[in-house]
Order: structure tokens, then sequence, then C-alpha cells
């Protein structure tokens, strides 16, 4: 059986877990990330695509910001588009220059790992059955299978950056967890496609018919989704349907097209909100989707991860160097606050921009007044461009 140290032992090699590892490094604090997926398999499953401001000058300042800004857009605004014309906020104008970027989480994914093993840092991929004592004792252990070897990492804190279905949560006693949650009556079925862009920004669309989104990887590749049923078959939509129905929804009427080419990807993502509370137990730590899920409508999920870990360093460095352990008491209180503000963000934006099964007119009619009162008030664009490129992570 192997035995390890090491200061920080970091569950899931995800956006959470590698910007941790990361951070760490910076204060000069060892960690070990482990993985229960390939390499190949995190550094090609597609998810998000929009980062905050913040989450590209984090990116920046530690190092790993080169290939997003040669590869990656940035984007000064989105359009909300409905009653078959558009409305551009001004993101960029109305949040002091601020901005967001376009670039695939696995790309990011990619240039985390990269600095990681170029810098010498473990990752152990394609690890099995972890599992986690002593996580109320000064000496937490983590337990898994290697190559068939029984392994142990004895550490000084566990990170749990294992995403929704990952374990670390589970070690914690469910009488202290307290979980809020919300599943939405629809899905989003996303695909990519080989075409160049339909739009230079993002484009929400609201039609009777229900949500479409135009998104973008680079100008040979494009994102997009339509709401759907939530049990809906993937199989049941053909290519033509999917390229149908985006048309169909984000019509304008000054005959705005869709620019189609062949489609690469489908698949078909729940809608939920989560929030498990504390974030903490002993010296355990969970850290993004582990602790709380967003509806992808407002893109949060890889940010909030992110400004988790941001929380998570300053705290860990704070008792590593100075013996204190102010900022992890707060750790779970401080990133709720944040937490929160992005889950009601995040309702907001999906309630506003969706169709669901129990409306009714009267319903219908407050949304499109919420649509137009938010294209057309500055403060209330003002409100969507604040939230969506981000607040500062110790807001
Ligand atoms: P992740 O990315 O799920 O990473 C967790 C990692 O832990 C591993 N793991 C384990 N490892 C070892 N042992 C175990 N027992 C383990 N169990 C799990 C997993 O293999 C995985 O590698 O969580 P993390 O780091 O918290 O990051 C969260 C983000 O990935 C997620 O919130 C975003 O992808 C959400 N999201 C979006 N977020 C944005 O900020 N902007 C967007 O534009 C955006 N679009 C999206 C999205 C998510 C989507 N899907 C598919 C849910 C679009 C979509 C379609
Ligand atoms: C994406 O490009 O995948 C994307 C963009 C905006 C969202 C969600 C996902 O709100």
């Amino acid at each position: 059986m192997d035995q390890m140290n090491t200061y920080v032992g970091i569950v899931g090699a995800g956006p959470a877990g590698l910007f941790l590892s990361l951070l760490l490094a910076r204060e000069g604090i060892g960690s070990i990330v482990l993985e229960c997926r390939s390499r190949e398999e995190v550094e090609t499953t597609i998810r998000a695509g929009v980062l905050e401001q913040g989450t590209m000058d984090l990116m920046d300042e530690l190092g790993v910001g080169e290939r997003m800004h040669r590869e990656g857009a940035v984007h000064r605004g989105i359009e909300l588009r409905f009653d078959g014309a558009g409305h551009r906020i001004d993101l960029s104008g109305l949040t002091d220059g601020r901005a967001i970027a376009l670039y695939a989480q696995h790309e990011v994914l990619k240039d985390l790992i990269a600095a990681n093993l170029r810098d010498g840092r473990e990752i152990f991929f394609g690890i099995s059955e972890v599992r986690l004592s002593e996580i109320t004792s000064p000496k937490p252990r983590i337990q898994f299978k290697r190559n068939g070897e029984e392994v142990t990492i004895e550490c000084a804190f566990v990170a749990g950056c294992d995403g929704y279905h990952g374990v670390t949560r589970l070690a914690i006693p469910a009488s202290r967890l307290t979980s809020y949650s919300r599943v939405y009556p629809f899905g989003w079925l996303g695909i990519l496609m080989e075409a160049p862009p339909s739009s230079d920004e993002l484009i929400y669309g609201y039609h009777e018919r229900g949500f479409a989104l135009v998104s973008t990887r680079n100008p040979k590749l494009q994102r997009m989704y339509i709401q759907c049923d939530a049990e809906d078959d993937i199989e049941r939509w053909t290519d033509e349907a999917i390229l149908e129905e985006l048309q169909r929804r984000l019509v304008t009427a000054d005959g705005w097209r869709l620019r189609v080419g062949p489609v690469t990807s489908k698949t078909i993502v729940a809608m939920r909100s989560v929030v498990t509370e504390p974030m903490q137990f002993g010296r355990l730590f969970l850290a993004g989707d582990a602790a709380h899920i967003v509806p992808a409508t407002g893109a949060k999920g890889l940010n909030l991860a992110i400004s988790d870990v941001w929380h998570l360093s300053r705290g860990l460095a704070r008792f590593a160097k100075q013996s204190s352990s102010d900022l992890l008491e707060s750790y779970s209180g401080h990133c709720l606050r944040r937490v929160w503000r992005t889950e009601h963000f995040s309702w907001w934006m999906t309630s506003m921009l969706h169709r669901f099964p129990d409306d009714d007119a009267f319903q219908q009619r407050l949304r499109r007044s919420q649509l137009e009162y938010t294209v057309r008030s500055r403060a209330a664009s003002t409100s969507l461009a604040e939230n969506y490129v981000g607040q500062p992570f110790d807001w």
C-alpha cells in the first residue's frame, strides 16, 4: 500500500480543483489532485463557454491566460431577442468596461492541467474508490485505488471539488447539511455546429415555443441550445428539426437567418438549482458544483466554482502561514453570499426566458413586461449586466 503526504488533498480535476491547485502553488502550498476520469476525457468533455471578467483576470494573474487571449473572444454585449426584435445589452458600457470571454471550459482545463504538470505538481487521473476518513481531525485521510493498488494520502485539509455527482459531500453527516433545490420542468438541447457565427454576440431568445440561445466557440464552430422537454429523447431530434426550431424561435421582423452547417454533437442537459449549506465540515471544504448547481441560463457554474476556490486558497494560505483559522471559518458564509446572488440571477434569467408548462396568459404577460423593462430601463439593463459580467470574488 502506498502512503503519501500533502497539505491539501483535492478531489476532482474540474475547474474548481485545478484552479485551487494553482492558487495554492502561488502561495507555496502543496497539493495533490485526484481525478476519476482520464486526462483525455477531462480535456474533451464539452461544457461551459462563458468566462466572467474576474475569471479572465485570474487566468492572467496565474499565467494561464495566453491561449484564452489568442483563441477566445472578448464580448462586450449580449442580445435579448423577443417578439421578433433584438435588443443589445451593452455589458461594458453599463459596467465600467467589464466584459466576458467566450472560451470553452475544456480549453481552460487543458491550460490548467498543462501548467500544473509543467510545474511538477501531481494530478492522478483514472483513480477510483475515493474514501475520506478522519475529516474532523487535524490529519484527514483520503484513500483510493490507483492502477489496482490501494493508496492513502494524509493531509491537513481536503478540498471536495468533485462536482455534483461526487463523493466528498457524502462524507458529511446528512444531519449537518441542509440542501435547497429547484428542478425546472424542461431541459436544454445543446449542439455544436461547424458553421461561421450567426451573430457577433450571444443571443438569448424568448419565443412562445420556448427559449433559444446562440453562442460560439470559434470562427468555425458554433454552440446553440434550445429549451426541450425534461424527458426528451435526443434520438427523436434530427439535426434538421433542431436547426428549424432554432430559426423559428429566433425569427426577426427583418429576416435574420441562422447560418447552418454539419452538427457534430448533441446532448440534453438538465436544468436545476441546488445549494448545500454549509460548505464546510471539519477539515473538508466543498467548492464548485459539489456544493451548488445553477441552471445554465446565466452562464455561471464554472465562474462560481472559481470564486469558491479563490476564497478557499486565501483561507488555507492564512492558516498555513499565520496559523489563523479566521478566513477558513468564514469560508462558507463568504461563498454563500455570492452563491445565493448567483442562484437568484440564474433563476431570474431562467424564469424570464423560458416557457413553463403551467404558464397562463397572465404569467406570459408578466414575462413580456419583465423583458421589456429589462431592455428599456437603464437601471434594469445595468442590473443584468453587472450580474452577467460577474461580481468581484470578494463581493
Ligand atoms: P466539475 O467540472 O463537475 O468537476 C468535477 C470533477 O470531479 C471528478 N470527480 C471525481 N474525481 C475523483 N473521485 C470521484 N469520486 C469523483 N467524482 C467526480 C469529475 O470527473 C470531474 O472532473 O465541477 P467543478 O470543478 O465544480 O466545475 C463546475 C463547472 O464544471 C460547471 O458549473 C459548469 O460547466 C456549468 N456550466 C457553465 N458554467 C459557466 O460558468 N458558464 C457557462 O457558460 C456554462 N455553461 C455549464 C454550461 C454546464 C453545462 N452542463 C453540461 C451541465 C453549459 C452546460 C451545457
Ligand atoms: C455556452 O456557450 O455553452 C453557453 C453560453 C451561455 C450560457 C450557457 C452556455 O448561458
